[in-house]
Formats: structure tokens, sequence, C-alpha cells
């Protein structure tokens, strides 16, 4: 039986589904993952910018690396491996998308049953009262301030060192509690807590991604290719 066989066949009889993906699911929409070629930006790394140190020391800065990178996701489209995950919900009786991705492409895609454990790119909050927004456009320039208190907004995301929403985080550990299959697709399962929803799994693992990660020796299946043409394969 080939990997890709053993995969369709765990799926074949599950009802209730968990997912967890990451930056490599939009790869092949064109943006750059973060510990892949292209994912600097000004030669910063990610780490050095996705912390409430860098914006509290340089908001423009920061804000700068989030619209370049809005700028990006607002010309990508969703790939055939967000539209399999669109497909495999609505054939699975109880199906959750946990996502690292702040892309917002699994939504365009389709998908309904969404938890972004990282947050949101597209989201704006004040870093002082409640306010939040979905911003459409990327065109902010300078520092964006809250209409309601006149306080600094920052993007709606989880930075490091930062704790992550504690409903959604709460949410993503029931839905591995409660699966009967976890596809983990797209991630180096590097960044903590979520590769730490794949040590939970206490069913099968199949894993989707072009290089090895940490937990490639302990996963049910290992599918080593490109997603957008993996995930299309495990739909029956
Ligand atoms: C927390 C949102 C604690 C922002 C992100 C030391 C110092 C400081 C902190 C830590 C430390 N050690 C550990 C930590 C904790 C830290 C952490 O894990 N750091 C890592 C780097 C070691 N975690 C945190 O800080 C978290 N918070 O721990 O809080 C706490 C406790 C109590 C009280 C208060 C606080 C918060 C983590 C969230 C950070 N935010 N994103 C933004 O996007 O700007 S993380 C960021 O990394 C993205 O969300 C991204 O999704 C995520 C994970 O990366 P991947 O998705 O896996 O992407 P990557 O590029 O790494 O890999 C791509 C993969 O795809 C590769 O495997 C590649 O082979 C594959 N691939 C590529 N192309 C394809 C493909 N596969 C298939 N097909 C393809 N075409
Ligand atoms: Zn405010």
């Amino acid at each position: 039986m080939t990997p890709l066989e053993k995969a369709r066949g765990l799926l074949a009889g599950a009802e209730r589904v968990a997912v967890l993906t990451g930056a490599g699911i939009s790869a092949e929409s064109g943006i750059p993952t973060f510990r892949g070629p292209g994912g600097l930006w000004r030669n910063f790394r990610p780490e050095e910018l996705a912390t409430p140190e860098a914006f509290a020391k340089d908001p423009q800065l920061v804000w700068e690396w989030y619209m370049w990178r809005r700028g990006l996701i607002a010309e990508a489209q969703p790939n055939p491996g967000h539209r399999a995950l669109v497909g495999l919900e609505r054939r699975t009786l109880v199906f959750t998308l946990i996502t690292q991705n702040v892309d917002g492409l699994h939504d365009r895609a389709g998908s309904k049953n969404i938890r972004k454990i990282h947050g949101d790119i597209w989201l704006s909050r004040c870093t002082r009262c409640a306010y939040q927004r979905v911003d459409k456009s990327t065109a902010v320039d300078g520092i964006p301030q809250c209409p309601e208190c006149r306080a600094v907004l920052r993007p709606g995301v989880v930075w490091f060192g930062e704790q992550l929403p504690r409903l959604v985080w709460d949410d993503a550990e029931r839905a591995v509690h409660d699966s009967q299959v976890l596809i983990v697709a797209g991630t180096s399962a590097q960044v903590y807590p979520a590769a730490g929803l794949i040590s939970q799994a206490r069913v099968p693992v199949i894993e989707i991604n072009i290089d090895d990660t940490p937990f490639t020796s302990s996963v049910a299946v290992a599918l080593r290719g490109l997603s957008g043409e993996l995930l299309p394969k495990l739909l029956f």
C-alpha cells in the first residue's frame, strides 16, 4: 500500500477530522514562508519583527512589513491545496481547520470552520481600547490611529511572546482531541504551542510537507510533495 493509499484509507472512514496548516500551504499562492527562501524582508527575520518589542521600538517599520505582506496577499489567490480542504470539509461530518496562517486564504477558498490561532493580518486593533476593524485596503501610510481613543492600532495577529487567543486555542485543542485523523500540512512544526497540537493527537497523523519535520518519525503517514498537489489527491 502506498503512503497516499494509506492516507486515503485513514480518511475514508473518518467522520471527525482536524487539520493544522502552516505557511507552506500558501507558498504555491506566492506568499513567502517564514523559514524558507524569500521569508526575509529588508533582511529582517520574522522573529525580529513579529514581536511586541519590535512594535514598541518602531511601529512604523512593523506596519510597513505588514502592509507589504497585505499587498502580497491581496494579489494572491487560494491554490488547489486550500480548495481541496474545502472539499474535504464538505464531505466530513465534523471538520475543524486550525491554521497558523494569518493570510485569510482559507476563508477566500471557502473553508467554514476555521480556527485562526495566530490571528488575522486583515484585522487592525487598538492597543488601548476594544476597537478593532477588518481592513480591506493595504494602503495605510504611517501608523493607523484608533478613531475612538486616538491610540495607535496594531495588526490583529499573535506576536512571539504573546498568548494565543484563549477560546480559539481551547477549540483547537478540543478539535484535535475529538478527531479520528489529524492532517498536518505545510508547517515546519517549530512554533509552539501550535506544534504541540501534533503531539497531543492520540489518532493517526497525516503529514504533508516538502521536507521532514521534527514529527515525521512519529506520524502515521508522511506524504512528501507540494500540498497543492497532494491534498487534492486525498479526496476520493
Ligand atoms: C507563546 C503571527 C508564551 C504573526 C506567528 C524563545 C524565545 C521566545 C519565545 C520562545 C522561545 N522558544 C519558544 C518560544 C515560544 C515561541 C516559539 O515557539 N518560538 C519558536 C520560533 C521557537 N512561541 C510564541 O512566542 C507563541 N506564544 O509561546 O506565548 C506565553 C506564555 C504565557 C504567557 C505569555 C506568553 C506565539 C507564537 C505565534 C507567533 N506568531 N505568526 C505573523 O504572521 O506576522 S508564528 C509564524 O510562524 C506564522 O504564524 C507561521 O505560520 C508560524 C509557523 O511557521 P510555519 O507556518 O510552520 O512556516 P515555516 O516557514 O516555518 O514552514 C513552512 C513549512 O512548509 C516548511 O516545513 C516547508 O517545508 C513547508 N512547505 C513549503 N512549501 C510547501 C511546503 N509544504 C507543502 N507544500 C509546499 N508547497
Ligand atoms: Zn482605541
